[in-house]
This record gives C-alpha cells, sequence and structure tokens, in this order.
C-alpha cells in the first residue's frame, strides 16, 4: 500500500517537472560580442568601396529562435549609408568624403529580433566612424611659370621662377646647365 502511494507522489512530481512553463523572456536575443549593448566602434576609411563589410553581427537567443537583424536609426538619418546584407552583414552602401561629410561618424541602432513565440527584442550601438585619407591629387598653383638664367648659370644656382598669373616668386635650384 504504501509502495503504491510512493510511485502515486513520484507520478505527481514528474507530471509537476513537465508542466513548468517556459519564461516568456526565454527566447528574447543577446548580442553577442563584440555587438554588444554597450556599443563597437568602427573606423572606415572614407575611400571604402561601397559593399565593405563592417560587422558580421551575432546575436544568441535562449529559444533558438530564428534572429533577423535590422537598423532601427542612423544618427545623422540622412543621406542613408549602411544596410544589412545576407541577413547578418553590415555594409556600406555609399561612399564617403571626409572632407564633405556633414558628420564624421555614424551612429547605428541595430535591433536583433527573434522569431521564437516569446520573442523579445535587443538593441545594440554601432559607431562608425569616417577616417581621412590623402585622396586629393597635388595641385599647382599656376599652369605657366617662366624664368630666365644667364647661359652660364652653373649647376646648383637658385634661380627664380614666377607664376604666370599670380607674379609669385618661387625658388628652384637647376639640376643641368647647357651651353
Ligand atoms: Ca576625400
Ligand atoms: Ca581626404
Amino acid at each position: 500500500m504504501g509502495s503504491s502511494r510512493a510511485k502515486h507522489w513520484a507520478f505527481m512530481v514528474v507530471i509537476a517537472v513537465l508542466w513548468i512553463p517556459v519564461p516568456l523572456f526565454a527566447a528574447t536575443p543577446v548580442f553577442t560580442v563584440p555587438d554588444t549593448p554597450s556599443g563597437k566602434t568602427y573606423t572606415i576609411n572614407e575611400n571604402v568601396v561601397i559593399g565593405t563589410l563592417i560587422d558580421t553581427l551575432s546575436a544568441t537567443d535562449a529559444g533558438n529562435g530564428v534572429i533577423a537583424f535590422s537598423i532601427q536609426t542612423q544618427t545623422p538619418s540622412t543621406p542613408s549609408k549602411f544596410a544589412i546584407d545576407n541577413g547578418v552583414q553590415l555594409v556600406t552602401t555609399a561612399s564617403f568624403d571626409y572632407e564633405t561629410e556633414a558628420s564624421k561618424s555614424y551612429v547605428l541602432y541595430i535591433t536583433a529580433t527573434s522569431n521564437a513565440a516569446a520573442s523579445g527584442t535587443a538593441t545594440a550601438t554601432v559607431t562608425v566612424s569616417v577616417a581621412d585619407v590623402n585622396d586629393n591629387r597635388p595641385v599647382f598653383s599656376s599652369d605657366i611659370y617662366f624664368a630666365s638664367i644667364a647661359e652660364n648659370t652653373a649647376s646648383g644656382n637658385r634661380i627664380v621662377f614666377k607664376q604666370y598669373l599670380l607674379v609669385r616668386p618661387m625658388s628652384l635650384f637647376v639640376t643641368e646647365a647647357s651651353n
């Protein structure tokens, strides 16, 4: 009789364990390092090509759901410079020019959403800074220069060129003397 009662209680305990509900927050995604909610900063050169990979996004979900990433906001909001490609790749979608950029950095708020039944949404901050590159060709200050030297000018003597338009003196050195 006692053995039967023990089996009964054991059965009840098993049932109780099986009926423990899954907490609602179980499927809330969590960004993994380095895409922590506190933020990650990347620096890109101003001459990167469109489509450059900035970050491969990653998040975990206790509910084993499929996680989708999206850019919630970009600051400044225009022009749009980034997108998420192939589901997880944060890439550039426009060119950059350090000299004319209204802002030298962009702050992106990225959300991770799980398709699990009791899903939640996590947000991470990614800051992308644009670095200056010497991407400008040298430019002469004038198109035409002129100078006159004596025919017996020795090699190494300084001669003075004058710019055709600005008449601004500049110094050069003779590297070869002719007869
Ligand atoms: Ca530039
Ligand atoms: Ca530059």
